[in-house]
């Protein structure tokens, strides 16, 4: 806890699922002298959570709700320049903003979700990079700070209806082992962390809010929580400067690759 004190830090996708338990999970961890920075498109849920994080541990984590689009270049173009002074010296980036939309298989695939899965999931992470990684180069030993990037299984291991969400986490995956070459003269920890199955809002998203369909993607089967990936985000931004958990898969227990997954009948 004690590493964590101090630091401001930006979650993106803040308002729901492990982007939320992030947040908690940063606050619980650090509670004396902490700055969140929460980021969604719903900022109503950001205001909430906000609340319920000053209920939990007080006036010692400052929080700052902002609505954000990260599929919106210019909204990332004008996200530090318009942030309060006090919470502009940003530490630690977890690029967690990321969707699925639908199951559909070439030559089904509507343009319109390709481009908010490679828009939302590949280049709103990329442009949150590229606007925080100055902060961090300007800090001594050619650069400090920590960019956490959730990728997923779906990156490593592609599936049969999973076309472009799969591709967008590959992508995810590529940059963020070419940005860990491009800085290892520095001191900046570029951290990717791959979940399996996490139960949260993601499949009532892919399914167009359809939460029967969602449902029955975790029957019988016992998934993640968002608190069980926040954890591990946390551990990882709480280790020692000099040490790097570069890439981290995260399975529960009866599931061992995006397909394989022991289901109670
Ligand atoms: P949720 O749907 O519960 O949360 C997704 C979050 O991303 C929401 O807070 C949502 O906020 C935000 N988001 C979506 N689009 C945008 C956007 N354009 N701009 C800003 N924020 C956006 O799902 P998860 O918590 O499961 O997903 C978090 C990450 O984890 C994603 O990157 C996902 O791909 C990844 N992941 C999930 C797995 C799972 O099984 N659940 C497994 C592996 C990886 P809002 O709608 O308010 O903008
Ligand atoms: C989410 C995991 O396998 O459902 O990233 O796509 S999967």
């Amino acid at each position: 806890a004690k590493r964590l004190e101090g630091k401001t830090i930006v979650v993106t996708g803040a308002s729901s699922g492990i982007g939320k338990s992030t947040a908690k999970e940063f606050a619980r961890t650090s509670p004396k002298n902490l700055k969140l920075i929460l980021t969604a498109r719903r900022i109503d849920a950001l205001k909430a959570l906000a609340e319920e994080i000053k209920a939990e541990v007080g006036d010692g984590v400052k929080v700052l709700p902002y609505q954000l689009d990260v599929s919106k270049p210019e909204q990332i173009n004008n996200f530090v320049p318009s942030l309060p002074e006090e919470f502009k010296e940003i530490d630690i980036l977890v690029n967690n903003a990321g969707l699925v939309k639908g199951v559909a298989q070439a030559p089904d695939i509507k343009a319109e979700d390709m481009s908010i899965m490679f828009d939302t999931n590949v280049t709103g992470l990329i442009n949150m990079t590229q606007a925080i990684l100055p902060i961090f180069k300007k800090r001594s030993e050619g650069g400090r700070g920590d960019i956490i990037n959730i990728g997923s299984i779906a990156g490593r291991e592609p599936y049969a209806g999973g076309g472009i969400y799969c591709a967008t986490k590959a992508a995810v995956r590529s940059f963020t082992e070419s940005l860990r070459k491009e800085l290892v003269a520095s001191r900046i920890r570029i951290i990717e962390i791959d979940p399996g199955q996490v139960e949260t809002e993601f499949s009532v998203v892919r399914f167009y809010g359809d939460k029967a369909k969602a449902d029955a993607v975790y029957k019988g089967v016992e998934p993640l929580t968002g608190d069980d990936i926040a954890e591990i985000i946390v551990f990882a931004a709480g280790r020692r400067e000099n040490v790097v958990i570069a890439d981290t898969l995260v399975f529960p227990s009866h599931q061992a690759s995006a397909g394989v997954m022991h289901r109670k009948s």
